[in-house]
């Protein structure tokens, strides 16, 4: 193959400059002083582009761009994409408004049945199972393992002292012979805890209040049944009036207490690990990696595909769904205030480790749950990774000196922890790489962000929360305090009316649907790399994601639910949506 791109260009005054030559070069490396002011003058030039802003405090920091029409056209969408991205969002709100106002003039909305006038049949065989089989618990506790976000269960080897649960009170679903204490000590009973939302600022949406709670919800991995729900309570302190709900209550007080959890699920899911976790983490990365690496850097190569049309997409989230009068506002009950408080709350406990997936499952204990395939694949994919980066990792670095002494890296490293993540002690990510593993680690972090947890979290959206009893974005009643006292019509005036469903819908319809320009992992459209070895490196990562394609398809072949979200061939290079 005749390699003749052009490997980076830039603006000296009026003059384009291009260098035909393909190496990726590391400072050191590139020795003439004609290219060591090149490298020097595009910096400047980048940085003057590309500038870090406090959207907010206490969140990671972002690009200065007001809308995404201050962007370089370099990193904007193409046309293909914009037209793409404008056009379905305008389908899907079309397309619902008019069921709404078959609703709105039509029958009352007074019944579960009710949801299945508005439920929209788009080729997603796991929501039209969800829609029949929502309201049992072997599938509440299954999306605690793979459903959108399969990153809140927890190890519990003692109840937490806030969480009264009773022997006797869980003891029928157990089981004869097996009591709290003995499950506690075998390693069996797991934890939800929503301690973060408590006391969250709530929305008012069209003048009515909307309601937040913090459940704990304590779980079990029954020998033969699988994960289920065993105890849950919807407030943060015990009390006369925070019941534990129970399997053995009456079915609809069990049940409302199930949507509580969901409820506060769906915060966490699109606040924490969807938004703040992916997409705010992942343009710290494309910033940092943006200002303070030239383009024939070799580190640039590797990770500018990754960071494709994030910018363009972080803006329009800024702009359209979190803002002061975006979707959030409008529909979501941490809309407002709220998410903010969330993400700000959720931000302060980030970890460095937690964004590396073998030290996040031990950290939780989950180690030893069966059928968790999200576990499974993401370790999978994490070595692939690993193993890809840490190869090209040493093709441009001999020794540890040698990245110790790229200062354009170095500044890279600074800017990502100083800048990007600022105000973060905790953190966890040192300001100085010393060694090559360091560098791998760092790297591995930003593919797997940007790549597989995005897709963990983005993919299932649509699958999971289209039937909108089983993931509401808001509760319009407070959590019940009287077990006997939940009627049908208390939970239809809880879950979300008629048209927040809709948006509901539409939004989660438009985000995690299938991309039509969508770059699979691993395919590099751009040749930044022309060196051979480079080549042959990318050529293996290929061959594992083949291996890991095949083996997921085997896995989930004539399962009733198959767990796709990580299948390479679905999983986007970049965070584009
Ligand atoms: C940007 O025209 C994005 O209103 C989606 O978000 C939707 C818009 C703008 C609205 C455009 C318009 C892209 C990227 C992201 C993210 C993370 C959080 C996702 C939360 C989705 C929540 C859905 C809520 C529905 C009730």
């Amino acid at each position: 193959k005749a390699m003749t791109f052009p490997c980076y260009r830039w603006l000296i005054g009026d003059t384009k400059v291009e260098i035909r030559e393909g190496t990726a070069k590391t400072l050191m490396e590139d020795s003439a002083g004609r290219l060591l002011a090149h490298r020097k003058a595009e910096l400047q030039e980048r940085q003057k582009t590309y500038r870090w802003i406090t959207w907010a405090k206490g969140i990671p920091r972002c690009v200065d761009a007001k809308t995404e029409a201050d962007l370089p056209q370099d990193v904007r969408f193409d046309n293909e994409k914009r037209s793409d991205f404008e056009h379905s969002l305008h389908y899907a709100l079309l397309e619902l408004s008019l069921k709404k106002l078959t609703i709105t003039f039509g029958k009352s909305w007074s019944d579960l049945d009710d949801f299945r006038r508005i439920f929209w049949k788009l080729r997603s065989p796991i929501a039209e199972y969800v829609m029949e089989h929502w309201q049992e618990d072997w599938l509440f506790g299954y999306q605690c393992l793979n459903g959108s976000n399969p990153r809140m269960i927890q190890k519990c080897s003692k109840l937490p002292e806030n969480f009264p649960v009773t022997a006797d009170m869980v003891q029928s679903s157990m089981g004869e012979r097996r009591t709290l204490d003995k499950e506690l000590k075998a390693g069996n009973i797991y934890l939800l805890d929503y301690a973060i939302m408590d006391g969250l600022p709530t929305n008012t949406i069209k003048g009515k209040p909307q309601y937040i709670a913090a459940p704990l919800c304590l779980m079990y991995q029954h020998p033969d049944d699988g994960l289920l729900p065993i105890a849950i309570q919807l407030d943060q302190s015990p009390g006369l009036n925070t019941p534990i709900f129970l399997p053995k209550d009456p079915p609809l007080a069990w049940l409302l207490a199930k949507i509580w959890v969901r409820h506060s699920e769906f915060q966490i899911f699109q606040v924490s690990s969807h938004l703040l976790r992916t997409h705010l983490v992942s343009e710290v990365f494309c910033v940092a990696t943006l200002r303070q690496l030239p383009a024939v850097h070799p580190i640039y190569k590797l990770l500018a595909p990754h960071l494709r049309y994030t910018l363009e997409i972080n803006c329009r989230a800024r702009n359209q769904l979190i803002s002061p009068n975006g979707i959030f506002k409008r529909v979501v009950s941490t809309g407002g205030e709220g998410l903010l408080v969330l993400a700000q709350r959720d931000y302060k406990q980030l970890t460095y480790r937690s964004l590396q997936p073998h030290c996040d499952f031990s950290d939780r204990g989950v180690c030893q749950l069966p059928n968790y395939f999200h576990r499974d694949h993401s370790l999978m994919l994490w070595e692939a990774i690993q193993s890809f980066v840490s190869g090209m990792v040493s093709l441009y670095y001999q020794t540890d000196q040698d990245v110790q002494k790229d200062s354009e890296l170095q500044a890279w490293v600074r800017d990502i922890s100083q800048e990007g993540f600022a105000d973060l002690p905790n953190f966890g990510l040192p300001s100085q790489l010393i060694s090559r593993e360091e560098l791998s680690t760092l790297l591995a972090v930003a593919l797997f962000t940007s790549t597989v947890q995005h897709a963990a979290t983005n993919n299932g959206q649509f699958d999971w929360c289209a039937w909108v009893p089983n993931t509401p974005c808001s509760m319009r009643l407070p959590p019940p305090e009287d077990k006997d006292a939940v009627t049908m019509e208390m939970i239809m005036a809880s879950l979300p009316d008629v048209s927040q469903s809709c948006v509901q819908m539409a939004i989660t319809w438009h985000l995690g649907r299938a991309q039509p320009d969508a770059i699979p992992l691993g395919q590099y459209t751009e040749e930044h790399f022309t060196e051979v070895r480079a080549l042959e490196m990318i050529d293996q990562f290929r061959g594992k994601l083949k291996e890991i394609e095949e083996h997921i398809l085997n896995q989930n072949a004539g399962l009733d639910l198959q767990y796709l979200f990580l299948l390479p061939s679905r999983i986007e290079n970049s965070i584009t949506i």
